[in-house]
């Protein structure tokens, strides 16, 4: 595997950052993870966009343009003859020294990662997941805003052990309000009187891509949507469940916190979005040169 780190390449074991990082120390930068498929990369472009808002809504300034930031993803993919696999893109605040304040961080590092990943195991597209909701609540905009996809994800790691604990594969996490966000690295759907529905982005979820490209196929297909206040109550009726995001894609969900969906498999209409979307990623998104 060869990373990339601030304009270099090196092989895996020479990829090193400092134990100085604020990254490291504080958790201080943002992050993407972005899907490639036979040779394209998806979304590349809202990645970067939301990789930049990450960025400016916690005021690191980046130091590189749209377009280096392209290249240097491209290339990652070229060095590492990656056709279809992920890309974990880091950017964090740069070395400084103990103490909170960035103010001795000279330059952001950013480094790409470009490696195959499989989130969830073949059988949980086939049979689906089983979900619970979590104690840890949706951190709230008003601390640390979810919007920001930042390298502080100890809310969702804790929610995620939740759990793990309760023998589920992802947790659900409420806000303040006791509403639906969304999951520990997933974004919510279902469907209700046919209507497709997901948490607004106002009760704590990220502005997920796949998120926004799941509506975008609904809409193109005909269907009604809806982005809504959420409560468990609807999650438990509902006819049909599944999560996004880029690495699951869509999953279906069969059981939350012990209510079996729907007739227990994965739904119809949950099946055909899948197939939308396997096709949009393999006929779209930005070439990988040779
Ligand atoms: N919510 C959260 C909290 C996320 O971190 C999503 C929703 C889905 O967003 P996208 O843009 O991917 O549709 C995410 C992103 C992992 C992993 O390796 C997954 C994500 C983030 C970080 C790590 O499990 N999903």
């Amino acid at each position: 595997m060869i990373i990339y780190i601030d304009g270099k390449f090196y092989p895996e074991e020479e990829a090193k950052i400092s134990v100085f990082d604020h990254g490291l120390l504080y958790g201080d930068g943002v992050f993407e993870g972005i899907r490639a498929y036979e040779g394209r990369v998806f979304k590349l472009e809202e990645h970067l966009a939301r990789l930049e808002d990450s960025a400016k809504a916690i005021l690191l300034k980046l130091p590189w343009s749209r377009d280096e930031i392209r290249e240097a993803v491209l290339e990652t993919c070229q060095r590492n003859k990656i056709q279809s696999g992920y890309l974990r893109l880091v950017v964090t605040r740069g070395k400084g020294y103990l103490g909170l304040s960035p103010d001795r961080c000279k330059k952001p590092t950013l480094i790409i990662i470009a490696t195959d990943l499989e989130l969830y195991p073949e059988k949980y597209y086939r049979e689906g997941l089983k979900v619970v909701t979590g104690a840890t609540w949706r951190q709230s905009p008003a601390s640390l805003d979810p919007g920001i996809k930042s390298l502080n994800y100890l809310n969702n790691i804790l929610a995620k052990i939740e759990g793990q604990q309760a023998g589920a594969q992802e947790v659900i996490l409420l806000n303040s309000q006791g509403l639906v966000s969304e999951c520990s690295g997933d974004n919510i759907f279902f469907l209700r009187n046919g209507v497709l529905v997901t948490p607004k982005l106002s009760s704590g979820a990220l502005n997920g891509i796949t998120r926004t490209t799941v509506l975008e196929i609904a809409r193109e297909a005909g269907w009604e949507t809806r982005e809504d206040d959420v409560r468990r109550y609807d999650l438990f009726t509902c006819e049909e469940m599944f999560l996004t995001g880029t690495g699951a894609e869509i999953v279906p969900v069969v059981e939350v916190d012990g209510r079996i969906v729907g007739d227990g498999k994965p739904g119809k209409k949950t099946s055909d979005l899948m197939k939308r979307y396997r096709k949009l990623v393999t006929t779209t998104g930005t070439k990988i040169p040779a």
